[in-house]
């Protein structure tokens, strides 16, 4: 289905939520909006091929309708690895059930809609924010990271995909602007863009890569490459000895 949830004019914009209406639309939506989504779906399924362990877990945090848990089930060498997606959004998490049944995964799935900040992490080989990190408070972030740090066997990865900003104010605007480029040549018209930006304005919170980067070291990764960015959206791949 076409996402066209800010395609009318609104006399009031209100804050982005994960709701039915979104839920529904989704799939359209991130491909539209995020530069390299498709690619970056895939290449997580590459990541699990290559550093998921037998007997561990692989955690989809933030899995909206399950597309990075299906990546990842699609190309797992190991039969006993179990897949956790997990999600707070209730609408999301029913219509993933759909699609993650209906795709006949191999691998053991648990589905939890819960928060990303209190879920049980443990015996972790892959962990997946992809594009949710953005979303959970800052105040948050180090503490989640920490423990999905600690939740890793060493060896094991957190792929982070985020948004981000940059610290120098004329990239910044350029790289939003391409974006919004972006958009525009996927069928977005300015006003659905700009109502967009303003009802996503204090909940999706980017930080700079070098904020990203120190957060990682000081949870405890001990490398962190940049492996994709295009614009002002990147996914890095970070590493625990
Ligand atoms: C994909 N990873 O297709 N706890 C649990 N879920 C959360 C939380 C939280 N605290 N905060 C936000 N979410 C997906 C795309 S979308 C990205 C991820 C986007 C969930 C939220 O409900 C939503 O489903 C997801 O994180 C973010 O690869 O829409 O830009």
């Amino acid at each position: 289905m076409k996402d066209r949830i800010y395609a009318e004019p609104r006399a009031q914009v209100v804050g982005f939520r994960f709701d039915e209406q979104v839920a529904s639309v989704f799939p359209d939506m991130i491909r539209r909006s995020v530069p390299g989504y498709g690619t970056i779906i895939d290449m997580i399924g590459v990541f699990a091929a290559r550093y998921a362990r037998p007997g561990t877990r692989l955690y989809d945090l933030g899995s909206s309708l399950g597309a990075a848990t299906l990546a990842m089930g699609a190309l797992l060498p190991h039969q006993d690895c179990e897949l956790v997606a997990v999600d707070n959004s209730a609408a999301m998490i029913e219509r993933a059930e759909a699609l993650l049944r209906a795709a006949g995964l191999t691998q053991p799935l648990q589905q939890r809609c819960e928060d990303i900040r209190s879920t049980e992490l443990s015996n972790a080989s892959v962990a997946v924010l992809n594009f949710t990190l953005q979303f959970v408070p800052l105040a948050d972030r180090d503490a989640l990271m920490a423990r999905i740090a600690e939740a890793l066997v060493p060896g094991g990865i957190l792929v982070l995909s985020e948004k981000i900003r940059f610290e120098d104010a004329a990239e910044d605007s350029l790289q939003q602007a391409l974006h919004h480029a972006f958009k525009r040549n996927n069928g977005y018209s300015d006003l659905e863009i700009s109502q967009k930006r303003t009802a996503i304005e204090n909940v999706l919170i980017p930080e700079t890569l070098a904020t990203h980067r120190q957060r990682l070291q000081a949870a405890g990764f001990d490398s962190v490459h940049v492996w994709f960015r295009c614009f002002n959206f990147m996914s890095l791949l970070a590493v625990k000895a």
